[in-house]
């Protein structure tokens, strides 16, 4: 890692679907264009996904009933959304911003952060980098993004935005602070209508007023957990990567097997490497899962799941096994023939990820039991990308297994 400020941009592309679909038709160019409309191009009952900002100037808005954007606008374009073309720009998007780095965490279609601090040698710096993307976005797909360019997720995100359509506002390292202040509270992330009244019934009214007040008394009206955030957030504080994995919420694996199985051995031991896998994957990406599914289907196809949530997220076979191994054991019905076993997590916490010692990793010392399996689990996939893996791994899991069966 490079030390000193970070780079991120944050990129999300202007009215994305009126824009394609004026790009498209450019007889729609200046005029207000609405997209929702029914496939028939009626005006019934869907809702409004975008409007242009020609649309936007009567009002018209994003999840609004198409009946009320009608009436605010009778002589807008209505038009269906048609998702796979969005989808395809949306993907050539994409590429053009992994051509500046690997480190692209997508939000939506059309909106992800970049972390290009490695990037800045090759490319030039921040305010450069993002000019040179939105002028490619613009000559390849004819289309305007705003980038908001700043060294948090956070300022990013709300630079990318004050100047729309078509902006750049970039934040020098230091004065994140000074160019939150004067907001209005509502551009608090993660501050939703009721956190917001609870604040303005402080007597808040700016991101500037919530980073003066003492963190205890945020920590009182808002709980501990959100308290906190927002002081550190309205304060410039924030420290959260860009995590090119963070669309992921589940990761999983299962296998059909190629004739129905009635060995319960069998099936465990299929279950068992199916967590290791999972526990590899999980790892390899940073992440870590609170909740444990396990998917069962019988011969015949009836399939069920079955799900337990832990206390802390894991990441290492040595906890994701037992909990997948109990979750079968109670659903099994041993009279039945197995089809297909999987075994999935969710309830990613990278947070808890980054505590657990999974990112930046020099492992700690002594520690939880969770950082020693996570050692040893590191230490194991290192020696089975060398040699390849299996049975000293499973044998011993296995005998744990057993061991643990006890009362
Ligand atoms: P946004 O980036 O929120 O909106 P936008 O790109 O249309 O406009 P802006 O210039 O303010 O960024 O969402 C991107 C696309 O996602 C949008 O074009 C349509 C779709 N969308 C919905 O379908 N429903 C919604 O409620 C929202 C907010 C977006
Ligand atoms: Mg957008």
């Amino acid at each position: 890692m490079s030390a000193g400020p970070r780079t991120i941009l944050h990129v999300d592309m202007d009215a994305f679907y009126a824009s394609v679909e004026v790009r498209e038709d450019p007889s729609l160019a200046g005029r207000p264009v609405v997209i929702g409309a029914d496939p028939d191009g009626g005006r019934g009952r869907g809702v409004v996904s975008t409007a242009s900002y020609e649309a936007r100037r009567y009002g018209v808005r994003s999840a609004m009933p198409i009946s009320q954007a009608w009436k605010r606008c009778p002589h807008a374009v209505y038009l269906p959304p048609r998702i796979s073309l969005y989808a395809d720009i949306s993907a050539r998007i994409f590429e053009i911003f992994r051509s500046f780095t690997d480190l692209v965490e997508p939000l939506s279609l059309d909106e992800a952060f970049l972390d290009v601090t490695a990037s800045r040698e090759l490319f030039g710096d921040g305010p450069t980098i993002a000019a040179r993307i939105k002028r490619e976005i613009a000559e390849r797909e004819r289309l305007t993004c705003s980038v908001g360019v700043a060294p948090s997720k956070y300022a990013a995100k709300v630079a990318s935005d004050l100047e729309k359509p078509d902006g750049l506002v970039v934040v020098p390292p230091g004065t994140e602070r000074g160019f939150l202040a004067p907001l209005d509270l509502s551009r608090l992330w993660g501050a939703g209508a009721k956190a917001q009244e609870r604040l303005r019934r402080l007597g808040l009214r700016t991101i500037g007023d919530v980073a003066r007040l003492e963190r205890s008394v945020l920590e009182a009206s808002l709980g501990s957990a959100a308290g906190g955030r927002f002081h550190e957030l309205a304060n410039g504080v924030d420290g959260r990567r860009v995590n090119p994995d963070a669309e992921r919420k589940s990761l999983g694996k299962e296998i059909t097997f190629s004739s129905d199985v009635s060995d319960r051995e069998r099936i465990e031991r299929t279950l068992l490497g199916l967590c290791e896998g999972v526990g590899r994957g999980l790892r390899r990406r940073g992440l870590a899962g609170r909740t444990v599914h396990l998917k069962l289907r019988w011969e015949g196809f009836e399939t069920l799941t079955r799900q337990q949530t832990l206390d802390e997220p894991v990441a290492t076979t040595e906890r994701i096994w037992p909990v997948a191994r109990d979750l079968f054991r109670e659903a099994d019905d041993p009279a039945r023939r197995v089809r297909l076993i999987g075994v999935t997590l969710t309830g990613f916490d990278e947070e808890a990820a980054r505590q657990l010692g999974l990112f930046d990793a020099p492992a700690g010392d002594a520690g939880t039991g969770e950082d020693t399996d996570l050692r040893v689990a590191e230490v194991v996939d290192a020696l089975s990308d060398r040699f390849g893996r299996d049975a000293l791994v499973r044998a011993a899991l296995l005998d744990d297994s057993t061991r643990r069966r006890g009362p």
